[in-house]
């Protein structure tokens, strides 16, 4: 296991980062195998397709230091998304987007998700009165379906707080954990007004059953770090002094694990002054633990725990925590594992990964395969930037290519 880790780390990182950083162009000697360092059998030459074992290239040298027994188990390909039917179905002039995973109750699936309607207005005019994003001014909605496919909308989970409450803006991006007979929605809040600039936080609902009544924390149960500092009084969320931890101006994107006797909150950070690097945001994941499912929740001292990514899409597998990459970063379109929930490394690298904000199927045996949950389950799809809605992704295992007929 750890020497498939090491593997795909040289496959995407290194292969990335070392071969920019070192000489453009190598001299011919250098060219030629360093016998001392790479140890060669005539199967991995045979298994490479090396021309001349004399003449290395980089890449050829880089392969050399593969396992051998690497195996195939991580890698899938995603097929097209298949709309849903029912409830659920694209409906104009209504969001409904970042489904939560899915558990099966009473014979048949739940998911909840952030819901709103109206087109958005962006942050260009009176933040008090508009929708800034299509995820600004949610509650939390469900909906049961007994195949997956054919959604009824069973109604209003989670509604937005009161006014001044920490949650009085939105609600949105919402997870589902059940555990020892209680279910624990864990989403995102926005405090009114929705500025650039303003935090995002985790709330949390606790209920007996999935059909509610949901029991509100009375405060937020993670924040922001508080270590950056902004320059002026502008709203530019790109104008800091400091930037602070990777996670001091959003918590976003929250998924509770119970792990190891503890809960892990996965989430995703945003930061102050946030940049592009590799092509993307400069987005990155981090854990906190707790003893209890209502919290308190500690921010991992390893954080942040993934350099790259978008939605959190996470799950146990083998004693350890497997995590889709997706959307941002140089490891975008990995699948990690980390013995520990805490220390990933990369297992597959993937071609495309069609599907966002991931909806897991949590009813499947995850132990059956690596990637058993991501059979099948629920993404969502822009429709356009105003409306978004949710549908069905499929994946399987890439285990052969063949020609039509072949
Ligand atoms: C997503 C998530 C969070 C963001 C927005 C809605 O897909 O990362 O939920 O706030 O976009």
């Amino acid at each position: 296991m750890i020497l498939k880790t090491k593997l795909f780390l040289h496959l995407s990182l290194v292969a990335l980062l070392v071969s920019c950083n070192s000489k453009s162009q190598e001299s011919t000697k250098s060219d030629v195998k360093d016998s001392n360092s790479l140890q060669i059998t005539k199967e991995q030459i045979d298994h490479l397709g090396i021309t001349d074992e004399n003449y290395l290239s980089a890449a050829s040298k880089r392969a050399l230091k593969w396992p051998t027994n690497l195996g195939n188990d991580w890698f899938i390909e995603f097929s097209y998304l298949q709309p849903l039917k029912g409830d659920l179905a694209y409906e104009e002039g209504v969001v409904r987007r970042d489904p939560s995973a899915m558990i099966k109750e009473n014979g048949k699936y739940y998911v909840w998700y952030s819901k709103s309607t109206g087109p958005c207005d962006g942050f260009g005019g009176d933040v008090e009165k508009d929708k800034v994003f299509p995820w600004d001014r949610c509650d939390i909605w469900y909906a049961t379906s007994k195949d997956g496919e054919t959604w009824k909308e069973e109604g209003l989970a989670i509604p937005r707080g009161k006014k001044g409450a920490y949650d009085d803006r939105s609600v949105f991006t919402v997870e589902i954990m059940k555990h020892e007979n209680k279910y624990y929605l864990c989403y995102q809040t926005v405090k009114s007004p929705y500025t650039v600039r303003v935090k995002n936080q985790i709330g949390l609902a606790w209920s007996n059953s999935p059909d509610g009544p949901w029991i509100k924390s009375k405060k937020p149960i993670l924040s922001p770090a508080d270590n950056g500092i902004w320059k002026g009084e502008k709203q530019d969320r790109h104008a800091v002094i400091k930037k602070g931890d990777f996670d001091s101006h959003k918590v976003h994107d929250p998924c509770i694990i119970p792990y190891k006797g503890k809960f892990h909150l996965y989430y995703k950070g945003e930061q102050m002054g946030e940049k592009i690097t590799f092509g993307g945001r400069q987005i990155r994941h981090g854990v906190a633990i707790a003893d209890k499912p209502e919290g308190p929740y500690v921010k991992s001292k390893y954080n942040p725990i993934s350099n790259s990514g978008h939605e959190i899409c996470v799950w146990p597998y083998n004693g350890g925590i497997a995590s889709l990459i997706t959307t941002d970063g140089p490891e975008k379109n990995t699948i990690q594992w980390s013995p520990d929930g805490i220390n990933f490394e990369i297992m597959s690298v993937l071609q495309s990964v069609n599907a966002h904000a991931i909806g897991l199927n949590r009813t499947v045996d995850n132990e059956k395969d690596p990637t058993e949950i991501l059979r099948w389950g629920l993404s969502h799809v822009y429709n356009s930037w105003n409306y978004q809605s949710i549908m069905r992704f499929t994946s399987k295992r890439k285990v052969e290519h063949r020609a039509p007929g072949e």
